[in-house]
């Protein structure tokens, strides 16, 4: 059997992040959190982009973008969708989420969907806190995880 294991790059790694700014305090720390993933693993700022977008909705169109540029290992999408009282939250939730994971396939490689979809600000900030309870850093360390895993793939 060949097994293979989660682990982080040692290469160099050019990362893409696409925020939306719609429920910024919130978005802000998601923010923060995968800069600080990245930082830890040995990203240096210089090969990060950060891109802002008005909301949710809009952050797949610029993950295509970006990842059709070709100089990113990996693209991550922040962002944080609470719902209301319309329907207008699983419109934007679902298509974000089906956005991401088509520019993922489209291009071959890791869109990270880092979009927070909960039923109240009180579950969104708990899920953008510091260290271990901030989804950025996680999505940031799953990227790195996915290039790792692909380089390897692609090798193999
Ligand atoms: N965008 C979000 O990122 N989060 C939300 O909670 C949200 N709500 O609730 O409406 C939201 N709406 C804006 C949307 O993403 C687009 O920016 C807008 O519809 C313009 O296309």
């Amino acid at each position: 059997m060949k097994e293979l294991p989660l682990e982080i790059p040692q290469r160099k790694c050019s990362i893409a992040i696409v925020a939306a700014e719609f429920n910024h305090f919130v978005v802000q720390q998601l923010v923060e959190g995968a800069l600080d993933a990245l930082q830890r693993n040995g990203v240096a700022e210089s090969n990060i982009t950060l891109a802002w977008v008005p909301g949710a909705f809009e952050l797949p169109l610029a993950a295509d973008v970006l990842a059709a540029g070709g100089r990113h290992d990996a693209v991550i999408a922040l962002g944080a969708v609470i719902r209301g009282g319309t329907p207008h939250f699983d419109y934007v939730a679902g298509e974000c989420s089906r956005g991401i994971a088509q520019v993922g396939l489209k291009h071959g490689l890791p869109a990270i969907f880092g979009v927070l979809t909960t039923d109240n600000v009180d579950q969104a900030l708990e899920r953008a806190g510091s260290g271990s309870g901030n989804k950025g850093f996680d999505t940031a360390v799953a990227a790195l995880q996915m290039i790792a895993l692909l380089d390897r793939a692609r090798a193999s």
